[in-house]
């Protein structure tokens, strides 16, 4: 794909946003004074966009754009520009969903792919706090929420059928973006692929290991036809602990570039595997004047009690609202019908979790093999102490996605994982 862009687009730059901004009267006016008095400052921390912050005396705002590449490689890797115009979609919908957990939208310009947001602050990205060790309190029940409201309400089990469909249809057209996840989660960690960087030498063998295992390779495409298939709920798309941004008391989804219909699993395990993430990278960053094991407490806690509160939200929601056309209500009308539509209901949360955990093993491993990875560990600067946490990560990761069904509750996986950072320990100190 070679670069094109539509007539009269121009990338926005530290001295064209002040011009930009005046041309928007309610912009200006949400800066206030002139566009002489505006503080800019780059801010594009993400893999994908430019991103820009703009403080003037009355407020500020968040500008972000398409660039007609991917930013963390450069023009070398052509992206489409309409990737903003699916993020203000899901901006919108997931906003009325679950209002307060996504930052507000406040100016869409088709034409120059620019989305202004609120600006977040005093909140920074929770990935960044995670590594060093912050606690939020708020953080489990926020984003149990945020999944069950944004999933639910997306879903057949709360939409008309044909209300869905225009939905999909829509979405749909966001396959630029859907390739880029179908590539480098579940194909391009299983192949020799020029973009795939790993700890090496550390990690060579169990690089190639993965290449050679064929049943995990089967897993990683069997996900990956459900990703292509199932357009189950209105998903984020890239749910990592670097779309979040956080205070002790508030957290909002950001960088919704990556939306579609798809599974609600991909979701669920993206937040997982980032929280499982997190929890090895501690063993990295512990240091006998600062451990980290009660963080790491907090951190499996907070995972259980994602799941729990999202498991319990879900089924509040499908109970009170559960008017879609999926399980029509004319079919159970007696109390034993009832019954049985409740523990319909908790056996298809239970075939959730297991989709979510094999997307989360997905997930962890793509993040120890494939192009992007996560501070949390790449910021271990010894790499022999940096391989043995993403060891565990590969080793929990695996298990997650070749068998994602023996793990019947959350804390079946949050054991193994004690158990894993137990084993690494010992290796760390000696
Ligand atoms: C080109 S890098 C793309 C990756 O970064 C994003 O955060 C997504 O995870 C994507 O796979
Ligand atoms: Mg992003």
């Amino acid at each position: 794909m070679a670069l094109s862009v539509p007539e009269g687009y121009r990338p926005l730059q530290k001295q064209s946003l002040p011009d930009y901004l005046s041309s928007h009267p309610h912009l200006a006016k949400q800066l206030g004074g002139g566009a002489t008095d505006w503080h800019t400052q780059e801010v594009s921390d993400g893999n994908v966009n430019q991103v820009f912050l703009v403080h003037g005396p009355a407020g500020s705002v968040c500008v972000k754009q398409s660039l007609p590449y991917v930013r963390l490689v450069g023009e070398s890797w052509p992206l489409t520009l309409e990737r903003i115009h699916f993020e203000h979609q899901a901006l919108l919908e997931h906003g009325r969903h679950v209002p307060g957990r996504v930052p507000q939208v406040l100016h869409h310009d088709a034409r120059q792919y620019v989305l202004v947001l609120e600006c977040l602050t005093p909140h920074i990205i929770l990935r960044k706090g995670m590594t060093a060790g912050v606690c939020y309190p708020r953080l489990a029940g926020h984003l149990a929420d945020y999944l069950a409201r944004s999933l639910f309400f997306s879903s057949d089990l709360a939409l008309t059928a044909a209300e869905k469909r225009r939905r999909v249809a829509t979405f749909s057209a966001n396959s630029a973006m859907c390739q880029i996840m179908e590539d480098m989660v579940f194909t391009e960690p299983y192949q020799l692929h020029p973009r795939n960087r790993w700890t090496s030498p550390q990690l060579d063998g169990l690089a190639a290991e993965v290449r050679e295992d064929v049943d995990l390779k089967l897993a990683a495409s069997r996900l990956k036809h459900q990703y292509l298939t199932r357009a189950e709920a209105l998903i984020h798309g890239d749910l990592h602990t670097g779309s979040i941004m956080v205070t002790q008391e508030d957290t909002r989804v950001i960088d919704q570039e990556f939306a579609f219909y798809g599974p609600m699993g991909f979701d669920v395990g993206a937040l997982m595997a980032n929280l499982l993430i997190n929890y090895f990278s501690q063993e990295g960053h512990t240091t006998d004047a600062a451990p980290r094991a009660p963080y790491q407490a907090w951190v499996l806690e907070t995972l259980e009690d994602m799941w729990s509160g999202f498991h319990d939200g879900f089924l509040a929601l499908w109970e009170a609202h559960g008017r879609g056309d999926a399980y029509p209500s004319a079919l159970f009308t007696s109390p034993a019908d009832r019954r049985a539509l409740t523990e319909e209901r908790r056996r298809w949360l239970q075939g959730l979790l297991s989709e979510s955990l094999a997307f989360a093993g997905a997930k962890m491993l793509r993040r120890i093999f494939g192009l992007a990875h996560n501070l949390d560990l790449e910021s271990i600067a010894a790499p022999d102490r940096r391989a043995g946490c993403e060891r565990a990560c590969v080793e929990l990761g695996r298990a997650l996605l070749l068998t994602p069904g023996r793990y019947r509750a959350i804390t079946d996986v949050t054991t193994v994982a004690r158990d894993l950072a137990e084993h690494l320990r010992p290796k760390r100190r000696g």
